[in-house]
């Protein structure tokens, strides 16, 4: 096998022989085998023309293979087959595409190839999730297949150089899809204070970034005297009027994605998964492990299309919970989290904000965001925050923040220090706020006091990165490590037309961008 898809790949170089995130080789060949099958079925649309059928297909395939979504070997062959069919019935003389071509090419190629593929695998999450709730857009729809076709053509720097770029475009087009399906759907998020107090009685968690499934959970829980607990990315829910308005949405439970096997092993209540990021699954809690739509597991119970969730309800009943409310906290002994502050929140609030940048009230802002991960070294994002001046706004979201999410910074001119502003795709929001900024200073993005301290861990996080190189943002800095599949070549074209660069230490880093 090879995989260098995720931050956390074995060496900083490449898992060859089982993948640190648990994937073993069996499933890595299969996933490779389903990404050759969508470029297959690429070149076939090519020639005919893509259907909903197709559009939908090739967005759950890039999906599956997404790091952390599926350790499952039976399902993933499935899709393989079902992908070779409808490759075949548009074009019967369209081959699949050897991965091994693309792992084993110039290392340049190799990277701008990656770029664009794990890219198109970040924008297939986002679409799928617009697409579950009604909303599809041809012109990302198209670029799949564009961008997946590309990745199996012998093509030069000059031309994968520009769609490494496009692949930003299109998920900048992408993240607005899906911000637009949910707010269109579930309203404007608004600020909301989620306590992390487990309430006695019988429960459910849920986690992942799929609303609707929380949705019908909701519904199918109503009167069931069932309380409904988000974890990880699941946590901006809360904020929707359309969910907290169910009064047994409670809380949220646990840490971020990497802690679950810790945090799952003694809890009296099953574990909805609706995406990434599942790990490995322990039999202290493997009877308690629910999974649903792209996200499969060996010998898990997995809820499929009719989205009937009595198995899982059946279990929090028989569980029963906890005997008495239970205390907990955040990581730094919150107890309990803000969220909430989308675009529409904060540039509902834009003259406030404005007002006190132009009374010198607020100095800088920092976007510190992006995802979590197991490795060490990511309390570098801990210790930026607490670090940041009295007078600097932090905006965050993704998975990322539960470093810091219980800290309580305090509040400039009745606006709190700390924003999240949801899951890792609601960059969208954080785009939305610095474009609106820029234009109330009549300035460049770049000119603004504000900077991106950004944490990545797998490929949701790569399209996003190239969201920003195509809106011309400099000066990021990325951690905990740079990828490894960008090539030293390719690192170089960054870093000289857009200065990113590694993080450092909290302290140089904050004196680099406050001086
Ligand atoms: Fe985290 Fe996992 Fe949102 Fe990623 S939950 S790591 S960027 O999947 O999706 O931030
Ligand atoms: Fe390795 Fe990451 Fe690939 Fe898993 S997803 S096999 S950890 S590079």
């Amino acid at each position: 096998m090879f995989c260098f898809q995720c931050e956390q790949t074995a060496k900083g170089t490449g898992c060859e022989v089982k993948g640190v995130c648990g994937k073993t080789a069996p499933v890595a060949g299969l996933q490779d085998k389903l990404v050759g099958a969508c470029i297959g079925l690429s070149k076939a649309v090519k020639k005919t023309a893509a259907t909903p059928a197709t559009d939908a297909c090739i967005k759950k395939a890039l999906f599956t293979t997404v790091t952390n979504v599926s350790f499952d070997d039976e399902s993933l062959k499935v899709m393989v087959d079902c992908v070779d069919k409808m490759k075949a019935d548009l074009d019967p003389t369209a081959e699949d595409y050897d991965m091994a071509k693309l792992w084993d090419d110039n290392e340049d190629i190799r990277s701008l190839k990656t770029l664009i593929l794990l890219g198109v695998k970040g924008v297939a999450a986002y679409a799928h999730h617009a697409a579950i709730l009604g909303y599809n857009d041809p012109e990302v729809d198209a670029f799949f297949y564009e961008a997946l076709a590309a990745v199996g053509s012998d093509l030069g720097m000059d031309v994968l150089l520009p769609l490494v770029l496009k692949t930003g475009e299109i998920n900048l087009k992408c993240m607005a899809l899906l911000d637009k399906a949910n707010t269109e759907t579930y309203g404007t998020p608004v600020p909301t204070e989620v306590p992390l107090t487990i309430e006695k009685g019988p429960f459910i968690i849920i986690t992942g970034h799929d609303l609707h499934d929380l949705k019908l959970l909701l519904e199918q829980t109503e009167g069931k005297g069932i309380n409904i607990y988000t974890h990880g990315e699941m946590l901006p829910a809360h904020a929707y009027p359309g969910l907290k308005k169910h009064t047994h949405l409670k809380g949220n439970f646990g840490t971020a994605w990497q802690n679950q096997q810790k945090e799952f092993a003694a809890v009296p209540a099953p574990v909805l998964f609706t995406t990434n990021c599942i790990m490995p699954v322990k039999e202290s809690y493997s009877d308690r492990i629910f999974t649903t739509d792209v996200v499969q597991y060996p010998d898990m119970i997995h809820v499929g299309k009719e989205k009937d969730f009595a198995p899982v309800i059946k279990k929090a009943l028989e569980l029963g919970g906890y005997p008495e409310d239970k205390e907990m906290t955040g990581i730094n002994g919150g107890k309990t989290l803000l969220t909430g502050f989308g675009h529409g929140t904060v540039l509902g609030v834009a003259d406030k904000v404005i007002a006190a940048v132009k009374a010198g009230d607020i100095k800088h802002f920092f976007l510190v965001g992006g995802c979590d991960g197991a490795k060490t070294g990511r309390n570098y994002y801990t210790e930026f925050v607490e670090k940041t001046p009295a007078d600097t706004i932090v905006l965050t979201l993704a998975c990322g923040k539960y470093r810091f999410n219980d800290l309580d910074l305090g509040t400039i001119g009745g606006l709190p220090r700390l924003m999240d502003m949801g899951q890792c795709n609601d960059a969208y929001s954080a785009i939305q706020v610095a474009v609106a900024l820029a234009g109330a200073f009549d300035c460049d993005v770049n000119e603004l006091p504000l900077s991106m301290v950004l944490s990545w861990y797998e490929q949701k996080a790569v399209c996003i990165l190239l969201t920003l190189l195509h809106l011309g943002i400099k000066n990021i800095l990325l951690g905990p490590s740079l990828p490894a599949f960008i090539s030293p070549n390719v690192l170089n074209v960054l870093v000289e037309n857009y200065n990113i660069g590694p993080i450092t230490t909290p302290e140089a880093d904050m004196a680099k961008l406050l001086g």
